[in-house]
Protein backbone atom coordinates (compact mmCIF):
# COMPACT_ATOMS: atom_id res chain seq x y z
CA UNK A 1 0.00 0.00 0.00
CA UNK A 2 1.58 3.26 -0.66
CA UNK A 3 2.16 6.22 1.83
CA UNK A 4 -1.09 8.24 0.68
CA UNK A 5 -3.22 5.22 1.21
CA UNK A 6 -2.05 4.11 4.63
CA UNK A 7 -2.16 7.39 5.86
CA UNK A 8 -6.03 7.73 4.81
CA UNK A 9 -7.05 4.72 6.59
CA UNK A 10 -5.17 5.67 9.90
CA UNK A 11 -7.30 9.32 9.70
CA UNK A 12 -10.42 7.33 8.63
CA UNK A 13 -10.02 4.96 11.70
CA UNK A 14 -9.39 8.02 14.44
CA UNK A 15 -12.29 9.59 12.86
CA UNK A 16 -14.60 6.34 13.52
CA UNK A 17 -13.03 5.75 16.87
CA UNK A 18 -13.52 9.97 17.81
CA UNK A 19 -17.23 9.92 16.42
CA UNK A 20 -17.93 6.69 18.48
CA UNK A 21 -17.60 8.26 22.00
CA UNK A 22 -20.96 7.81 23.62
CA UNK A 23 -22.43 10.42 25.44
CA UNK A 24 -23.54 9.88 29.31
CA UNK A 25 -25.21 12.31 31.13
CA UNK A 26 -25.48 13.42 34.57
CA UNK A 27 -27.74 16.11 36.46
CA UNK A 28 -27.40 17.79 39.84
CA UNK A 29 -30.44 19.07 41.21
CA UNK A 30 -30.89 19.47 44.85
CA UNK A 31 -27.09 19.18 45.18
CA UNK A 32 -26.92 16.29 44.48
CA UNK A 33 -25.86 13.91 41.09
CA UNK A 34 -28.54 11.46 39.45
CA UNK A 35 -27.27 8.96 38.64
CA UNK A 36 -24.85 8.94 41.76
CA UNK A 37 -23.11 5.93 39.85
CA UNK A 38 -22.66 6.71 36.17
CA UNK A 39 -21.70 2.97 34.49
CA UNK A 40 -19.47 3.10 30.98
CA UNK A 41 -17.31 0.54 29.44
CA UNK A 42 -13.86 0.30 29.97
CA UNK A 43 -11.44 1.12 27.32
CA UNK A 44 -13.48 3.50 25.76
CA UNK A 45 -13.21 7.43 24.97
CA UNK A 46 -16.77 8.67 26.18
CA UNK A 47 -18.31 12.22 26.26
CA UNK A 48 -19.67 13.40 29.90
CA UNK A 49 -22.61 15.83 29.71
CA UNK A 50 -23.32 17.38 33.21
CA UNK A 51 -26.64 19.13 33.56
CA UNK A 52 -27.04 21.51 36.49
CA UNK A 53 -30.79 21.50 36.88
CA UNK A 54 -30.11 24.05 40.47
CA UNK A 55 -30.31 27.58 40.20
CA UNK A 56 -26.92 27.93 42.28
CA UNK A 57 -23.39 27.68 40.18
CA UNK A 58 -21.84 23.91 40.95
CA UNK A 59 -17.79 22.98 40.78
CA UNK A 60 -17.62 19.30 39.26
CA UNK A 61 -14.45 18.06 40.40
CA UNK A 62 -13.03 14.40 39.64
CA UNK A 63 -8.94 14.18 40.12
CA UNK A 64 -8.97 10.74 38.94
CA UNK A 65 -10.62 12.11 35.48
CA UNK A 66 -8.89 15.32 35.57
CA UNK A 67 -11.56 17.52 35.84
CA UNK A 68 -12.39 20.53 37.63
CA UNK A 69 -15.01 22.63 36.25
CA UNK A 70 -17.93 25.46 37.34
CA UNK A 71 -21.37 25.08 35.47
CA UNK A 72 -22.75 27.99 36.23
CA UNK A 73 -26.62 27.69 37.59
CA UNK A 74 -29.18 26.06 35.11
CA UNK A 75 -26.72 25.45 32.70
CA UNK A 76 -24.37 22.59 30.99
CA UNK A 77 -20.75 21.56 30.88
CA UNK A 78 -19.11 18.79 28.49
CA UNK A 79 -16.06 16.58 29.38
CA UNK A 80 -14.11 14.27 26.88
CA UNK A 81 -13.45 11.12 29.64
CA UNK A 82 -10.37 9.43 27.75
CA UNK A 83 -10.64 5.39 27.52
CA UNK A 84 -10.17 4.44 31.28
CA UNK A 85 -9.47 0.95 32.90
CA UNK A 86 -11.87 -0.45 35.09
CA UNK A 87 -12.23 0.99 38.54
CA UNK A 88 -14.13 3.31 40.25
CA UNK A 89 -13.90 7.02 40.12
CA UNK A 90 -14.85 9.61 42.22
CA UNK A 91 -16.60 12.59 41.33
CA UNK A 92 -18.03 15.61 43.87
CA UNK A 93 -19.45 19.32 43.42
CA UNK A 94 -16.68 21.15 45.20
CA UNK A 95 -19.58 23.56 46.60
CA UNK A 96 -22.18 21.23 47.88
CA UNK A 97 -19.61 18.57 48.76
CA UNK A 98 -21.33 17.09 51.87
CA UNK A 99 -24.31 15.98 49.25
CA UNK A 100 -22.86 16.38 45.98
CA UNK A 101 -20.80 13.37 45.62
CA UNK A 102 -20.56 10.07 42.64
CA UNK A 103 -18.83 7.88 40.87
CA UNK A 104 -17.99 6.81 37.83
CA UNK A 105 -18.34 2.86 37.11
CA UNK A 106 -15.77 1.75 34.79
CA UNK A 107 -16.35 -1.51 33.67
CU1 LIG B 1 -12.14 22.57 42.89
Amino acid sequence: MNRIATAFLIFITGFAGAASAETYTLTIKDHKFDPAELKIPADKPATLVVKNLDGTPEEFESKPLRIEKVVPANSEATFQIRALKAGRYKFFGEFHEDTAKGEVVVE
